[in-house]
């Protein structure tokens, strides 16, 4: 039995997204960030943690991957070409998304208020808008990010766009890339995990 340590509303949904996608059960401690449930798994006490039996994982993308890898889908194989540009997107979704979405946040909410700055939001937005202009100039004509196959890194994006939308209000241009995130959020893996977040 797999359990995801994290609640809904923070980056484990990721997890129960894929887990949604693969059909697999689990169960859910849906521990708060800094929580001593977190702790007990996680020196950063960050969330999600993911056990796997006694195996405990820690990083949303690095529990995605894990998983599918494990169950060999969503994913290329690892040494082939395929593999490294789906890994390529996959820190694009990091470094320009959620690397925007996160420092925002950290200057709202997370850091010591003394330490946050009031241009940090503007600054993440600038940042994050042109992280959506290189993935729609490499995304083409893809239904997704490596081609016609769902993967990974569009779970990634597709949550981190959801989040700039639903949280910052920082909309995609109309076009391709809200196409994109519409292909990927009307999957049915994302709806049933929706539910789940929403009924939490
Ligand atoms: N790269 C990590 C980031 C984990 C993370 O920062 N999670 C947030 C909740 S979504 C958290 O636990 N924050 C608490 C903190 O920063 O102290 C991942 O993707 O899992």
């Amino acid at each position: 039995m797999y359990k995801l340590i994290g609640s809904a509303k923070s980056r484990a949904f990721r997890v129960m997204w894929m887990l949604e996608e693969l059909g697999e059960t689990y169960e859910q401690d849906s521990a708060a960030p800094r929580s001593p449930e977190a702790l007990a798994v996680n020196p950063s006490a960050k969330v999600p943690a993911f056990m796997d039996g006694d195996d405990v994982i820690i990083d949303s993308v690095a529990i995605c991957q894990y998983l599918a890898d494990k169950h060999d889908r969503f994913t290329h194989k690892a040494g082939t070409v395929e593999r490294a540009r789906q890994d390529s997107f996959t820190h694009l979704a990091l470094d320009e998304l959620d690397g925007a979405l996160w420092w925002a946040a950290k200057n709202s909410f997370v850091l010591p208020e003394d330490l946050r700055s009031d241009k940090a939001a503007a600054a993440c937005e600038y940042d994050y808008k042109r992280g959506l202009d290189h993935l729609e100039a490499r995304l083409g004509d893809n239904q997704f990010v490596t081609g016609d196959e769902f993967t990974v890194p569009d779970l990634i994006i597709g949550h981190c766009m959801g989040w700039g939308i639903n949280v910052m209000k920082w909309m995609p241009p109309k076009g391709p890339l809200r196409d994109y995130l519409a292909r990927v959020r009307e999957r049915p893996a994302f709806k049933a995990a929706w539910a789940k977040r929403e009924a939490s």
